[in-house]
């Protein structure tokens, strides 16, 4: 049977499920031990099915996204499965409400499964679709590495994600109260790792101007590889002071709001690499815009969390960095991402990477 030459939206069904994560993961603003993810199939009258996840940070504001989806559905049901279109459509229903929060996060779903729906008609990997190809790619361990950890219990912790699976970076949360106490965490793993390995460190915005050059030059003088969210990620000005003052990279990016946000961070000096999130820069529509930023700005692009899709979308960056690797989604899919030696081996089969395990799906249910 011939592809169809276009697809026409029948329905976004969505899941919520509620994943217990092997290691806790403690951020300076909230301790995270189960993931709420929410599914996404989207169906079209030519019967191919496209696939998202979403990643809704709190399980009681799954009910808001549901919601917030089943309005997305209502507007672009028997729409073409074009995602520009399909994006201009939602800017244009949101504009009043505001395109942020469940809005965009529903937005940003309905487009990664457009995509999806879109490669495997044309029975290419979604790099392949985007003139990339699939490859491995180097990825840093970030399942766990939580502020609530001893530091002997982050260095246990972090040897043992390199002894699985050959990482050769990993990230470290910091922004404990105490800068001696984050020290001692950041020694302890650098000491029992080798060399050769990586280590970013992640404050998630806990820290002022003043505290984060103090303790960004002691963090980057232990070896830090990048310096993440060191500040609140919308004072721009103060971003840029601090990676003035810094010889460590800062980097941002997990809270850039579409492209437009990662070109006026650019434009501020307010950091040096830039890891967009695939829920808050307009799903793989955005992401190709934002890398095409990325590209002229000659600024090295990472991933934030959805690595499955994520791995997808760097094999199409062209200043392609880290991939952020989580194993949350992994107890759900068919066949979770695999990472050897330090690579995530992004799967060359058809669309996205993403295919549930049905079985896995009903266990993990959050209305079940
Ligand atoms: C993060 C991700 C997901 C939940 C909490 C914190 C973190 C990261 O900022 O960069 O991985
Ligand atoms: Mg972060």
């Amino acid at each position: 049977m011939s592809a169809p030459a276009a697809l026409t939206v029948r329905a976004l069904r969505a899941t919520p499920v509620l994943v217990p994560m092997r290691r806790t993961l403690g951020t300076s603003a909230m301790l995270v031990s189960q993931a709420p993810l929410m599914l996404l199939d989207l169906e079209t009258e030519e019967g191919v099915t496209g696939r998202a996840y979403l990643f809704c940070y709190l399980p009681g504001a799954a009910p808001a996204l549901a919601a917030m989806l089943r309005e997305v559905e209502r507007i672009v049901r028997g729409e073409r499965v074009a995602p520009l279109a399909l994006a201009a459509r939602l800017a244009k229903h949101f504009t009043l409400l505001g395109l942020q929060g469940t809005a965009r996060m529903a937005a940003a779903g309905l487009d990664v499964a457009a995509w999806d729906a879109l490669s495997r008609t044309a029975g290419l990997p979604l790099a392949a679709l985007l003139g990339g190809a699939p490859r491995p790619l180097p990825a840093y361990a970030s399942s766990g590495l939580g502020l609530g950890l001893p530091p002997e219990g982050a260095a246990d912790e972090a040897e043992a994600m390199v002894a699985e699976n050959g990482f050769r970076a990993v990230k470290l949360r910091l922004g404990r109260p105490d800068a001696a106490a984050d020290l001692a965490a950041l020694r302890a793993v650098r000491r029992r790792l080798p060399e050769h390995v990586a280590v970013m460190v992640d404050y998630n915005q806990a820290l002022t101007v003043r505290e984060a050059v103090a303790r960004g030059r002691a963090v980057g003088a232990e070896g830090a590889a990048w310096i993440e969210e060191p500040v609140r990620h919308d004072d721009l000005a103060g971003c840029a002071r601090v990676a003035a003052a810094l010889e460590a990279p800062v980097q941002l990016g997990e809270n850039f709001s579409f492209p437009g946000d990662m070109a006026r961070a650019l434009s501020a000096g307010a950091c040096d690499l830039v890891m967009p999130d695939l829920e808050r820069i307009g799903g793989v529509s955005g992401w190709v815009q934002a890398a095409g930023i990325a590209a002229a700005a000659g600024v090295e692009m990472s991933s934030h969390l959805f690595p499955e899709v994520s791995a997808q979308l760097l094999c199409a960056t062209p200043t392609a960095h880290w991939l952020e690797h989580v194993d949350w989604a992994d107890a759900l899919l068919a066949e979770p991402l695999r990472v050897r030696d330090g690579l995530a081996e992004t799967p060359a089969r058809p669309g996205n990477g993403l295919d549930w395990d049905p079985d896995a799906v009903a266990r993990h249910r959050m209305d079940a």
